[in-house]
């Protein structure tokens, strides 16, 4: 689960521009321990918070600037909404993951790129060190800056080196990885197909623009030399920030579980957007939508046919191309297929077909598609008593998939 929450969420805007006071910063029921237990009850593992967005204002009391919590009306100066967070987290057995813009509209090193860098390299150092374990560090890609603005030059190289020395076993995530991509769009759909494997040129830094850009994050690469899978952000409102006036533009469960089909079912991780209101807390409605969306996919996946180990038959055809057989215990109507490779292994399937067969013993196409990765879920009708993949592509020989059915 993404939260977005800071000034913005006070000024009901969605790009503030570093001029907000600290001063309106002032949630009056803030209970990060209610956000924790919504993600977990929606089936969320892990939390990632907007420590600072792009108008530079600090959620946690750093030493690299005044524009923070430390000036603001919350908690008498004394809070740290990033030291709840991380807190609330762990009392529910959630990983915890920081967002930390570099765009900063407020510091007055912004610009001047090698100071700045100093100034965020030391917030990275202060979030990463302070907390705990950090499982995920977001770094967002937009620069609202042209030739009229400040341009900085950010040190990616040194910003990644960083985070890996403090935090060794923390994912990063941006456009350009280095561990896990952005995957394209805001929309919540992954590409079709989604490779894990990327060719790293061809996004070489984290806002990176030009053709072929968005191309290379939807897909990846079928021969790509590095694993980067991809990330599907998206929100649950309109908005990043919540805004009073989207309460009624909240997802509904249908799209809620549509998402997660574009995302974990393409073999992309969902990392969705639930932005705290003004008074610290996630609103009623997301709460309602998202208890309904874990409700919905607990109810598709509730009766497994056949399970990883029940009447299985693997064989390889050619170099790339082989055929995987189950054998159900009974005739059974059949509504959803989760395939699955041993990614331990890496990714290998470029192109599959699954077939059911009826009493009748005839083979009838239930599915076919691209890319299998870790997770491909496809919504099936048909009334089988054996299921069967063919792999008709692949970019090395593949190994035995997973099938379960639904
Ligand atoms: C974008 C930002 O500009 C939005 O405000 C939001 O944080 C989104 C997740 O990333 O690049």
């Amino acid at each position: 689960m993404f939260l977005h929450f800071g000034v913005n969420t006070f000024t009901n805007r969605e790009w503030g521009d570093g001029t907000e006071s600290p001063s309106i910063f002032n949630p009056t029921s803030l209970d990060t321990r209610q956000w924790a237990r919504t993600a977990k009850r929606g089936g969320f593992r892990a939390m990632i918070l907007t420590a600072k967005h792009h108008d530079g204002f600090c959620l946690w009391p750093t030493k690299t600037t005044t524009h923070s919590v430390a000036a603001s009306p919350f908690r008498d100066g004394h809070g740290d909404v990033v030291r709840e967070f991380v807190d609330a987290c762990r009392a529910e057995g959630l990983r915890v993951g920081l967002y930390l813009s570099p765009w900063d509209r407020n510091h007055p090193a912004y610009g001047d790129s090698p100071r700045y860098n100093e100034v965020y390299v030391a917030q990275l150092t202060e979030l990463l060190t302070q907390y705990g374990t950090i499982a995920e560090v977001w770094f967002d890609g937009a620069n609202g800056e042209g030739p009229n603005g400040k341009r900085q030059v950010y040190d990616w190289p040194r910003f990644f080196a960083h985070v890996k020395r403090l935090q060794p076993n923390a994912v990063i995530f941006s456009d350009a990885g280095p561990d896990v991509r952005w995957c394209g769009n805001e929309r919540g759909v992954a590409g079709d197909p989604n490779w894990a494997t990327v060719d790293p040129s061809r996004v070489p830094y984290p806002g990176a623009d030009g053709p072929g850009i968005i191309d290379a994050l939807q897909h990846g690469d079928r021969l790509g030399t590095v694993w980067r899978p991809a990330e599907v952000d998206v929100s649950i409102r309109p908005g990043w920030f919540n805004h009073p006036a989207e309460n009624d533009s909240v997802r509904s469960v249908e799209n809620l579980v549509e998402l997660y089909f574009t995302s974990v079912g393409r073999n992309g991780k969902l990392l969705l957007n639930v932005p705290p209101t003004t008074a610290g807390l996630l609103h009623p409605t997301d709460v309602v939508r998202l208890g309904g969306m874990r409700d919905a996919l607990d109810q598709l996946f509730a009766k497994e046919l056949a399970a990883q180990g029940s009447n299985r038959d693997w064989r390889t055809i050619g170099a790339r191309t082989a055929q995987l057989t189950i054998d159900l215990p009974r005739t059974s109507a059949v509504s959803l297929l989760r395939l699955g490779e041993d990614i331990s292994r890496g990714q290998v399937v470029a192109s599959y077909r699954v077939e059911g067969a009826g009493d009748d013993g005839v083979w009838r196409e239930l599915s076919r598609g691209t890319t299998i990765g870790y997770a491909k879920l496809d919504r099936v009708q048909g009334s089988v008593r054996r299921l069967r993949v063919t792999i008709d592509d692949a970019v090395a020989e593949p190994e035995p998939i997973s099938l379960r059915a639904y």
